[in-house]
């Protein structure tokens, strides 16, 4: 069996980078991704219309001067050909395909308490040169499966008995989809959904869009960027990434930071803010005020003025109120769209309200609601995906003793700083849930992890430990302090996949951790007290 001491689960930004750091201290590693390139996530999402919603001069690795230095984004917000196509400049970059080994999928993961290393299996050799399943050795497995990375169709009754062709926006096509002329379905209208359906429209000679929950959305006004913003910010580009991980979301600190309630200005005042954030566009609409996400009255301020804008953009009052969302502005993920409610006036496009009727079955010929039969020529899910635990626990992961991943997450995952957790050794999971992830600009996440993780293993190596392992204490501190902080805003409130609301059985416990400037620090004092809550051992 082959023995590395790094074994990295996926090849998207975290993978990639993970490999380099790795790399970098010496270690022998071993990347295992599913797909046949890099990207992860931007490999997947190939939907029409997908877009970062994080603007492109922040979206992107800082850990190379030279890098963000000579790459030149092109819009505002980039599209997904854009930063796959980034992606693999890295890859070429930093030469990393040698220990990447695509078209891999991990099948199991077993921890050996007697040599302190972890076996994983995968479905391929382990040099890839033949199908049959491969086994090798490692000391440390990372997992870099990514937050929304597990694509959901929902059990729909007949789901197989569909004569037409199927996508789902988180699995598409490399060679893409031409919808010219067929009748389409769309299932879902979260961020992907409110992206591909303006494009779908265009296209298609007849769109049906079955909306179970109305979603928040704001303006993208994406642009072309222009060459002296991206020139300001490369002059000091180290200053401006400083600046942002300073955020809550470590995003947008070119925006005014907020310093006051929505409820301390008057009606006038804050309709001018509003209307501000919402020219500007993006996600920083939420960051208008101190208290959008923490108090309902203040909330319920921004979503009517978002309720109202849906109401001047569309046409018929009826679809108007369909489309109108009801729930906490910001509770599910705030959507940025390029002319979604717009698409509503068009007159080859049809909304289904399904939130008390939902669809019955999924026909031979289309799907059926009620006693409404629809007939498509294609079904495109965009019904999203078994978020930050999902990737993970498909795998069939086994620490200490033989026990499970599935088991000591049955009822919610549970991590000390969401990178590691109680009777896993040596196990990292890198933007893991209990830590900011997914509320936050995911590169940078994504590489305070890496960093994190990297001095961690070189702290073992140089001390002469061979284990870490997070304590029950720590660990049990810790998910305590994610729920305390989730508790102490509108974020339980609705049915998000934040909560894992979106997936029948899943335990719902709020899963990502607000605030990454004071999260950071922590792991920084972590580390600086010798590794505190974690368990080294030299045996
Ligand atoms: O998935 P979602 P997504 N019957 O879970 C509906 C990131 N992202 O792929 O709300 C009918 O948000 C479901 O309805 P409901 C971003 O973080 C970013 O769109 O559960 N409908 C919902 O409308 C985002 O939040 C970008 O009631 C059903 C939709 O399907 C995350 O990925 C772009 C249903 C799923 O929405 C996930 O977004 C894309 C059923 N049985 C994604 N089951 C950008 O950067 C589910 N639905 C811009």
């Amino acid at each position: 069996m082959r023995e590395y001491d790094v074994v990295v689960v996926g090849a998207g930004f975290a993978g990639m980078y993970m490999l380099h750091r790795a790399r970098g201290i010496g270690l022998s590693v071993r990347v295992f991704e599913a797909g046949d390139g890099v990207g992860g996530t931007w490999y997947w999402n190939r939907y029409p219309g997908a877009r970062c919603d994080v603007e492109s001069m922040e979206y992107s690795y800082q850990f190379s001067d030279e890098l963000q230095q000579e790459w030149e984004w092109t819009e505002r917000y980039a599209t997904q050909p854009e930063i796959l196509t980034y992606a693999n400049h890295v890859a070429d970059r930093f030469d990393l395909r040698r220990d990447i080994q695509f078209d891999t999928r991990v099948l199991s993961a077993t921890y050996d308490d007697s040599t302190g290393r972890w076996t994983i299996r995968t479905d391929n050799s382990s040099d890839g040169s033949t199908r049959e399943p491969g086994e090798v050795s490692a000391q440390y497995l990372i997992m870099a499966t990514g937050c929304l990375s597990s694509a959901r169709i929902p059990d729909f009754a007949g789901l197989d008995s569909f004569e037409g062709e199927t996508y789902h926006t988180g699995r598409w096509p490399h060679e893409g989809v031409d919808f010219g002329g067929k009748r389409v379905a769309v299932i879902g209208t979260g961020s992907s959904g409110i992206q591909s359906i303006p494009i779908i429209a265009e296209q298609a000679r007849r769109l049906v869009v079955f909306q179970r929950t109305a979603s928040y959305s704001v303006p993208a006004y994406n642009a072309p960027l222009a060459e002296e913003e991206k020139r300001k910010i490369k002059e000091n580009y180290a200053a401006f990434r400083a600046q942002n991980s300073l955020m809550p979301t470590a995003i947008g600190s070119r925006l005014p930071v907020p310093e006051v309630s929505a409820l301390e200005v008057d009606p006038e005042e804050r309709e001018r803010v509003y209307e501000e954030r919402w020219e500007q566009g993006g996600l920083p609409f939420l960051g208008a005020f101190i208290d959008l996400l923490i108090d309902k009255k203040a909330n319920d301020t921004a979503a009517e003025f978002v309720r109202a804008k849906i109401r001047e953009i569309v046409n018929d009052p009826e679809v108007a109120d369909r489309l109108t969302p009801t729930t906490v502005i910001g509770c599910k993920r705030l959507c940025v769209d390029t002319g979604y409610f717009a698409t509503f006036n068009r007159d080859n496009v049809e909304l289904v309200d399904v939130s008390s009727e939902p669809i019955a079955e999924i026909t031979r010929h289309g799907l059926r609601v009620g006693n409404r039969e629809f007939e498509f020529d294609c079904i495109v899910f965009a019904t999203g995906f078994d978020a930050m635990t999902g990737a993970l626990l498909s795998i069939d992961i086994r620490g200490r003793d033989g026990r499970t991943l599935q088991a000591a997450w049955a009822e919610g995952p549970r991590t000390y700083l969401g990178l590691n957790s109680v009777g896993f050794p040596n196990f990292f999971t890198i933007s893991g849930p209990g830590s900011p992830s997914v509320l936050t600009n995911m590169i940078v996440s994504i590489e305070q992890h890496v960093n994190w993780i990297t001095d961690c293993i070189a702290y073992l190596r140089e001390n002469g430990h061979r284990r870490i392992e997070a304590t029950l204490e720590a660990q049990d501190a810790w998910v305590d302090f994610v729920n305390m902080v989730a508790d102490f805003t509108l974020f339980p409130s609705c049915n998000s996949w934040y909560l894992g609301a979106n997936v029948p059985g899943k335990p719902r416990v709020f899963m990502p951790l607000l605030g990454f400037p004071t999260y950071a620090a922590k792991c920084d004092d972590v580390a600086a007290k010798g590794y505190e809550g974690f368990v080294l051992s030299k045996t």
